[in-house]
């Protein structure tokens, strides 16, 4: 029986979509979704894998067709037909590859977009304030720009966050500061389906804040402020991974972020206010008792082996 070349171009195409499709949806290439907009992220992520396995499967499968179908023949010592120059098929791999550049760079604008990335004030990276100077009635006008305005920031998300959170990235750590509560942490710890603003500097160098399970990652610059807003929607413990080669620890600058319940994360706060509150209060009396001789003395007579008597007299005679 002999199919005709149509039918055969036909159901290769047919499996060719159905492969992709469903490799698309179920490559389990990512871990799990932890915020909301992960989704987003990883929906632009199944519909690259689905055009990048079609693309895969059509040019390995034309190569392994074409070594099976033209193999030299035994004995045949000949060149190949000298074939050259075919328009239509060029105009067909221009146009394809730009569609589909074109797809992906609209659906990841509205995905970056939808994430809070294309905030005005985040977004616009040299917001310019022109400062007109009128010089001598209708002379002229200088212009002048001032590129940095000190609310420049980079990031995702500017909007009004449930809490907010200082972050600052040094070699080899990153220390979280609360802003309402004021407690410091090497841990990242955020209450679930909360809003949460991470306004993030670099100490040294720069550095990069990454939690694959939130789908975000940000440079962290030093001298230029950046950000991060996010809602985490499932409870747990995630890698926080610095995503920049930042020196020769750079692997070791990992911690995490502990997404709480409600009850859990007032816990937590409880307890590290506490510890906080008592360590501020020693730290407190120690320095504002004032050091007398005396009670300089009684800190060293016990080394001395000077009893208190002794001691006593040594004051008063002094
Ligand atoms: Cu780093």
């Amino acid at each position: 029986m002999n199919i005709p070349g149509n039918i055969i171009t036909l159901i290769a195409g047919i499996a060719l979509t159905l492969i992709s499709l469903w490799y698309g949806q179920n490559h389990g290439l990512m871990p799990i979704e932890a915020s909301q907009g992960a989704q987003d992220v990883d929906e632009l992520f199944n519909l690259m894998m689905t055009i990048a396995t079609g693309l895969f499967l059509i040019v390995e499968g034309v190569i392994v067709y074409c070594m099976i179908r033209f193999r030299r023949k035994k004995g045949d010592q000949t060149d190949g037909p000298g074939i050259e120059g075919n328009v239509p098929l060029e105009i067909v791999w221009t146009a394809i590859p730009t569609v589909v550049v074109f797809i992906l760079a609209l659906y990841s604008f509205e995905v970056y977009n939808n994430l809070g990335g294309l905030d005005p004030e985040t977004s616009r990276d040299f917001p310019q304030e022109e400062m007109q100077m009128a010089e001598g009635g209708n002379q002229g006008k200088m212009v002048a720009y001032n590129p940095h305005q000190g609310h420049l920031s980079l990031g995702i998300g500017n909007a009004n966050a449930d809490m907010e959170v200082d972050v600052n990235g040094i070699q080899y750590a990153w220390i979280f500061t609360g802003q309402d509560n004021g407690i410091v942490s090497g841990e990242l710890h955020v209450p679930v389906n909360k809003r949460v603003k991470l306004n993030m500097k670099a100490g040294d160098v720069i550095h990069a804040f990454w939690v694959p399970q939130l789908r975000l990652k940000q440079d962290v610059l030093p001298g230029r402020d950046s950000n991060l807003t996010f809602i985490a929607n499932r409870e747990g413990k995630y890698p926080i991974i610095c995503a920049e080669l930042c020196g020769p620890y750079h692997g070791g600058m990992k911690t995490f972020l502990y997404v709480h319940s409600e009850e859990e994360y007032e816990q937590w706060v409880q307890d590290n206010t506490f510890a906080n509150a008592q360590e501020k209060a020693d730290t407190m009396a120690s320095l504002s008792a004032p050091i007398t001789d005396e009670s300089r003395l009684q800190m060293h007579s016990h080394h001395l082996g000077i009893d208190e008597d002794v001691l006593k007299q040594l004051t008063i005679d002094n």
